[in-house]
């Protein structure tokens, strides 16, 4: 047997309930490595908080990303908090450290784990079947940080948030779908987008999506778009497996899966650098909920899934450096 192999883990637990979430996560990491024994896990816990930003003025310090770099992945709790605004909070964390570490896929798995009430039982569609794999385009789209504002303070405001998509980024993100629809039983993809109002962008998303599903003969896919797709969630969840959609519809799409199966508190989600060259960032795709902050009331189903998946991707790395898999989901 190998001798076991130590991760170093950087902890970012964030705000409200990304604490408590992280804190329960941790104590079963632990006990995980300890009964396994081929691995261990060694944290260094970053307190950069909404709560630290309105004591100090800051998230991250100047050198913050290379301290991240030090690790083997990176594991987050929640971001926001009443007192700070949602767009300051979301671009002093996350966001930049998707981007710095090249985490350009984000991988959302959603199932009705055993035990928890998805809305669809009362649905005729079959609830059990609902197994999807969500890839989200993470670095580009609405959230390439482009745009601005001029004439502020008057009747004459113009602001402007540019949708930002290039071959580089829609190619990439098609191959890790296809790969992951590959490597699942059904081998099954749905392509989403908005190509009917979206002209520019999200054409070229459709024309690269047909280039790269020449590649891919075994794999049986079609499209849709994203209103439609809502419908098709709720109305027809067995129609689908692996789904791959831009970073904003994406990321609604992700929470509307996440309540069809019962609860966003357990959908787990991994940013990831499929290079390997950076850590990749392990999160429940939950925000803080200062609602629930501090009750002790928080589900820790998400945060521990999300462990889980963290510790396969640093297994498959250990065993495969550098290669590009990403099987279903292993919880
Ligand atoms: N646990 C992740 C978290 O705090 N999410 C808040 C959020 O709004 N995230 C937006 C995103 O994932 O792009």
């Amino acid at each position: 047997m190998s001798s076991p192999q130590t991760f170093k883990i950087a902890s970012i637990p964030g705000d409200g309930i990304g604490t408590e979430i992280t804190e329960a996560a941790i104590q079963v990491l632990d006990k995980l490595a300890s009964v396994d024994g081929s691995f261990g896990l060694e944290y260094t816990h970053f307190d950069w908080s909404s709560k630290a930003y309105l004591e100090r003025g800051w998230y991250m310090p100047p050198d913050g990303m290379e301290q991240l770099q030090k690790h083997d992945a990176i594991y987050f709790g929640a971001v926001g908090w009443p007192d700070v605004p949602d767009h300051i909070s979301l671009w002093s964390l996350i966001l930049p450290i998707r981007k710095t570490m090249n985490q350009y896929v984000n991988v959302r798995p959603t199932r009705i784990l055993p035990g928890t009430q998805s809305p669809l039982s009362s649905c005729q569609s079959n609830p059990g079947t609902l197994d999807w794999i969500i890839i989200r385009e993470n670095s580009e789209g609405e959230y390439a940080g482009q745009g601005g504002t001029t004439h502020e303070n008057s009747p004459h405001t113009i602001a402007t948030e540019l949708a930002i998509f290039s071959r580089v980024g829609i190619e990439r993100i098609m191959r890790f779908a296809f790969e992951t629809a590959r490597s699942r039983e059904r081998k099954k993809l749905t392509m989403v987008t908005k190509s009917n109002a979206q002209r520019h962008g999200m054409v070229l998303w459709d024309k690269i999506f047909y280039e790269v599903a020449a590649e891919y003969p075994d794999v049986e896919w079609d499209k849709m778009l994203v209103d439609a797709m809502t419908v098709r969630m709720v109305n027809n969840p067995a129609s689908m497996d692996t789904i791959v959609a831009t970073n904003l519809h994406a990321d609604i799409l992700s929470d509307l899966a996440a309540a069809l199966s019962g609860s966003i508190g357990i959908a787990p989600s991994s940013n990831l650098d499929p290079t390997r060259k950076h850590p990749s960032m392990f999160e429940p795709i939950h925000g803080s909920a200062p609602d629930i902050a501090g009750k002790g009331v928080a589900n820790p189903v998400g945060a521990f899934w999300s462990a889980a998946e963290m510790i396969r991707w640093l297994g498959e790395g250990r065993l495969n450096a550098g290669t590009f898999r990403f099987k279903s989901s292993s919880v």
